[in-house]
């Protein structure tokens, strides 16, 4: 498999300061030799950046930093319309607004391919506030209600042209919602797995039931996978943990069957906040994540086995 990196320097979504050198972690972190290890050829495209930001205003004033958040949403649609046309785009944050602009632009690549595009939300969050139900402003908590074609960014974010249809999101590892977004995403077909049905049926059982699904439409998957689904004690390097995240194994299993299923066509690498690692840990950890996705397995299996 052709597999490009594309490195997203993006804060301004996040209230602390440091997801910005995420992709560089990452790289450090030894990403492209793991991947080339498992045979793949690895083209790393560099950081993109934006340059022109115009001035918005909007009534909600906790909003912080719309027009960039808006520039980064306007040049990754196009960045990831443009990296999916061949191979695998690995998208490395950056914190999980750019999920605001990757998402729009593989679901037009998949468009145009005639395939219909799911997406595996893995969060602690939901991220599905609207510009005027977020209170803390923080605009990394926007995404998927953006994506999914909620209504009120009109105006502000560029118009969706390929919105994703929200019976085909589901999300993994949640338990930090807030009371907007609560009964905002009941209205929808969202899939909402929380920690507590994953303690009940087991993430495979899920998982399993989700891959059927966009088998069945010979859809495209794209993952989205922030650092704050994990456990903080094993994934500190996030600036919103939440007790009670993907365990160890949880989390590679997951990746393993997601490597098997054959279906994951671009990720999200997101909310890594190197600033706050402890030697690394959290970037080799999101890098060994990545190569179970990839096909690292401990011992051989037949294909196909989710
Ligand atoms: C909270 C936290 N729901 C907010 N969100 C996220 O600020 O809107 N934290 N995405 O990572
Ligand atoms: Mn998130
Ligand atoms: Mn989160
Ligand atoms: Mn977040």
């Amino acid at each position: 498999m052709h597999c490009r990196l594309i490195g997203i320097p993006l804060q301004d979504g996040a209230s602390r300061l440091g997801c910005e050198m995420g992709p560089s972690a990452l790289r450090v972190a030894g990403i492209r030799t793991a991947l080339e290890e498992l045979g793949h050829d690895v083209t790393d495209i560099g950081n993109i950046v934006i340059d022109d930001v115009s001035e918005m205003r909007h009534p909600n004033p906790a909003l912080r930093n719309l027009p960039q958040i808006v520039a980064w949403t306007k040049l990754l649609s196009e960045v990831a319309y443009r990296e999916s046309s061949n191979g695998m785009p690995i998208f490395m944050g950056g914190d999980h607004a750019l999920s605001a602009g990757t998402v729009p632009g593989v679901a037009r690549r998949a468009a145009e391919q005639g395939r219909p595009l799911f997406v595996l939300w893995l969060d602690a969050h939901t991220d599905f506030h609207s510009l005027d139900s977020t209170t803390s402003g923080n605009l990394h908590g926007l995404p998927v209600a953006y994506y999914t074609g909620r209504a009120g960014f009109d105006g502000y974010f560029p118009p969706l042209t390929h919105p994703v249809d929200p019976a085909k999101v589901c999300m993994i590892g949640i338990r930090s919602v807030d009371t907007a977004e609560r009964e905002a995403i009941k209205q929808t077909g969202v899939t909402v797995h929380d920690m507590r049905t994953i303690d009940e049926h087991g993430v495979a059982v899920l998982l399993r039931r989700f891959l059927e699904q966009v088998d069945a439409a010979n859809g495209l998957l794209h993952v989205s996978l922030d650092v704050d689904f994990l456990d903080p004690s094993i994934a500190p390097a996030v600036g919103t943990t939440v007790p009670g995240g993907a365990t160890f194994r949880e989390a590679h299993l997951v990746m393993e069957m997601l490597h098997d299923s054959g279906l994951v066509s671009s990720l999200d690498l997101v909310e890594l906040n190197p600033f706050l690692d402890e030697r690394g840990r959290t970037a080799t950890l999101l890098v060994d994540l990545t190569a179970s996705l990839m096909g690292r397995t401990v011992m051989d299996r037949p294909t196909r086995s989710y």
